[in-house]
C-alpha cells in the first residue's frame, strides 16, 4: 500500500469510528456492532414473499393511477420510469466517489438530534469494508439545498404521477423535508415507521437490492414492534425487524386483514448488490465507546425525531430522548414501512 493509500485508510477508519460512536452510542464496543453475525447469516434474512403489483407507467394513465392506487392507498411498483435518468449511469460507487468525494452526507443522528455526516469517500470505504449487523445508512434530505450536492437533482425526474405536490404551496423555505438521497451497504435500511403528515412517498431504486414491507393503516402497532427481549439494542433496526417480525406476518396466525404488501426490488445495474455480496467480512471498521443511550440513529435514524430531524417519520418504538416526533398517528397516514438493502 502506498503512503497516500495508507493515510487515506487510517483517516477513513478514524472518521467512520467517530460517526459510528455518535450515531449509535449504545453500541459501546467494537463487538456490539457485529455480535449478531448478520453479515455471515444474511442469506436467511434476504427472502421476502413478493406480493406487490407492478404497473408500467407507459400503459397506465394518470387518472387510472389515481383511481386504482393513490386514492385507495394501495402500494404499487411502477416500471419504465428511469429510462432517461442520468442517475442510472452516474450513481455508481466509482462516479459518486469522484464527483462528491469530499461532500458530506448525513448518515445518522446523535442523541441531541444533530446530524452525523461522513464525506462520500469515507462512506464508500465503509460500504466496501464493514461487516456490521445494521450498518450506517445515508439518509440525507439536505442535498438539494447545497451548491455541489444539488447536482444530484439533475439526475432524475419526478414521475408523471407525482407532479402534483400540495406541499409546494408552502414555499421552498417553509415546507418540511421532501426529498432524500439514500445509500447504504447490505443489511442497512430504515426501521418500521409511519410517514409524516399524511404523506405517501414514492421511492426509486437506482442501484442494488431493496426489500420493503408495507402494512394497512389499521394494523395494531403492538403487532409490529420488536420487543427489547427480541431485539435488544438492535430493536429499531430494519434488519432486526425483518428477522423477528416479518416471518410472523407469513404465518397463518397473522390477522388476515393486517397482511402486508412486501417486495424485493432489484435495480437493473447490480453494482451495489455485487459489492455488498463480495465484501470480505473479515475486514471491519470498528468503534469503541463507553456511553449508553436508547436512541438509535443509523438505519432507523428517523426514530429519533427532533427539531432539525429531516425525516419526520414516526417510529413505532418509544425513545427516552425523543424531542419532537413530527408524525401524527392517524388514519390519514399511508402505511407502516420497513425497508432494507
Ligand atoms: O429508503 C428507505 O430506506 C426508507 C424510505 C422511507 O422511509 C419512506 O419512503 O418512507
Amino acid at each position: 500500500m502506498s503512503d497516500v493509500d495508507s493515510k487515506f485508510v487510517s483517516r477513513a477508519k478514524k472518521r467512520i469510528k467517530e460517526a459510528k460512536k455518535r450515531s449509535r452510542p449504545e453500541l459501546s464496543d467494537y463487538w456490539s456492532w457485529n455480535m449478531l453475525n448478520y453479515a455471515v447469516h444474511f442469506e436467511r434474512y434476504k427472502v421476502v414473499n413478493d406480493t406487490i403489483e407492478r404497473i408500467d407507467i407507459n400503459k397506465v394513465s394518470l387518472e387510472e393511477f389515481v383511481k386504482k392506487y393513490e386514492k385507495p392507498y394501495k402500494p404499487v411498483v411502477i416500471t419504465g420510469i428511469q429510462s432517461n435518468w442520468g442517475a442510472l449511469q452516474k450513481w455508481t460507487l466509482h462516479r459518486l466517489s469522484k464527483k462528491y468525494r469530499n461532500q458530506k452526507f448525513k448518515c445518522g443522528e446523535d442523541n441531541q438530534g444533530y446530524s452525523v455526516k461522513l464525506k462520500m469517500k469515507y462512506f464508500i470505504n465503509y460500504m466496501q469494508s464493514n461487516n456490521d449487523d445494521s450498518p450506517l445508512y445515508i439518509f440525507d434530505s439536505g442535498f438539494g439545498e447545497d451548491r455541489r450536492r444539488s447536482k444530484l437533482l439533475e439526475d432524475y425526474d419526478v414521475p408523471l404521477y407525482f407532479k402534483d405536490d400540495l406541499f409546494r404551496l408552502c414555499g421552498e423555505n417553509r415546507r418540511s423535508p421532501y426529498r432524500w438521497f439514500v445509500m447504504g451497504p447490505a443489511r442497512s435500511g430504515t426501521g418500521i415507521h409511519i410517514d409524516p403528515l399524511g404523506t405517501s412517498a414514492w421511492n426509486a431504486l437506482v442501484q442494488g437490492h431493496k426489500r420493503w414491507c408495507l402494512f394497512p393503516t389499521h394494523t395494531p402497532k403492538e403487532l409490529l414492534k420488536v420487543s427489547s427481549a427480541d431485539g435488544g439494542k438492535q430493536r429499531d433496526e430494519a434488519i432486526t425487524w425483518f428477522s423477528v417480525i416479518y416471518p410472523r406476518t407469513q404465518l397463518p396466525t397473522w390477522p388476515q386483514d393486517c397482511k402486508p404488501n412486501s417486495m424485493h426490488i432489484m435495480a437493473e445495474e447490480p453494482e451495489l448488490a455485487t459489492i455488498a455480496d463480495s465484501v470480505d467480512v473479515r475486514f471491519s471498521t470498528g468503534v469503541a465507546s463507553d456511553s449508553s443511550s436508547s436512541c438509535s440513529s443509523s438505519s432507523s435514524s428517523s426514530s429519533c425525531g427532533t427539531d432539525d430531524s429531516d425525516s419526520g417519520q414516526e417510529s413505532l418504538t418509544p425513545h427516552k430522548k425523543r424531542k419532537i416526533c413530527k408524525g401524527t398517528p392517524s388514519e390519514t397516514q399511508d402505511c407502516y414501512i420497513s425497508s432494507f438493502t
